[in-house]
């Protein structure tokens, strides 16, 4: 009778937007538009292919299907240039503490991410190992916020959705845990994840007994 963590990983493992940003803009630069941090916001936790969609838009830009897979292909080939740069150091504050807590206590956690280059995050930072399943772009047909991700995580975990708390930085990704019926914790701003059963504002927040009262009120489900 117990239950299992699904983490999300970018904005919540490690902070991988910024080279996101940094690929991006490169596109953006290209094709002579305007690309901020802000509308940088607009992409966490969706996936590749909708990114692109969402950044041409902004760039008031159409182009052929051809030409958008070349785009996706070259935005990757940046991007991986940034990561497999990546190392331990990036991993963010309160991830050791709350991974080396559950593993004393026997709480299996996975990982549930949008994207295809979570297995090679995970292994630039160490943390390939830790975790019992990985479910992340490559397994998924459908995106966040449908909860498919989360869905395969559970069953991975061999438990049901009730018994699954999912942690996720991004609105798409709260919406999704939380039509997975899994309890949803919100990291980042409290106002933005308003849709979130628990919200904090990094994993160092997490109260010492928060995995433990979970553990109590899912008993008896
Ligand atoms: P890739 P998460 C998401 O990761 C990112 O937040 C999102 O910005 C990105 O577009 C998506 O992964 C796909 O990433 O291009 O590497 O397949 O937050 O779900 O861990
Ligand atoms: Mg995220």
């Amino acid at each position: 009778n117990t239950i299992g963590v699904i983490f999300d990983l970018d904005g919540v493992i490690v902070d991988t937007a910024k080279y996101h940003y940094l690929a991006w803009k490169k596109l953006a630069d290209t094709l002579s538009f305007e690309f901020t941090e802000a509308h940088n916001e607009l992409l966490k936790g969706v996936s590749r292919v909708r990114s692109l969609e969402i950044l041409l838009n902004i760039g008031n830009v159409s182009i052929s299907e051809e030409k958008k897979q070349a785009f996706l292909t070259s935005k990757n080939e940046d991007y991986l240039g940034y990561i497999q740069k990546m190392n331990a150091d990036e991993i963010l504050p309160g991830v050791h503490d709350l991974l080396g807590k559950l593993d004393r206590a026997g709480i299996k956690y996975a990982l549930g991410s949008a994207s295809k280059n979570a297995p090679l995050i995970l292994k630039q930072v160490g943390l390939l190992e830790r975790f019992e399943a990985i479910v992340d772009g490559n397994d998924v047909t459908k995106a966040k916020p449908d909860p498919e991700v989360f869905l395969i995580a559970a069953k991975k975990l061999n438990l049901s959705s009730e018994k699954c708390i999912v942690f996720e930085d991004a609105i798409a990704g709260i919406e999704a845990a939380n039509k997975a019926n899994m309890v949803s914790v919100g990291i980042g701003d409290k106002d933005t994840l308003s849709e979130a059963d628990f919200n904090f504002n990094d994993l160092t927040e997490i109260p010492d007994n928060f995995i433990e009262e979970l553990i109590k009120e899912t008993e008896n489900i």
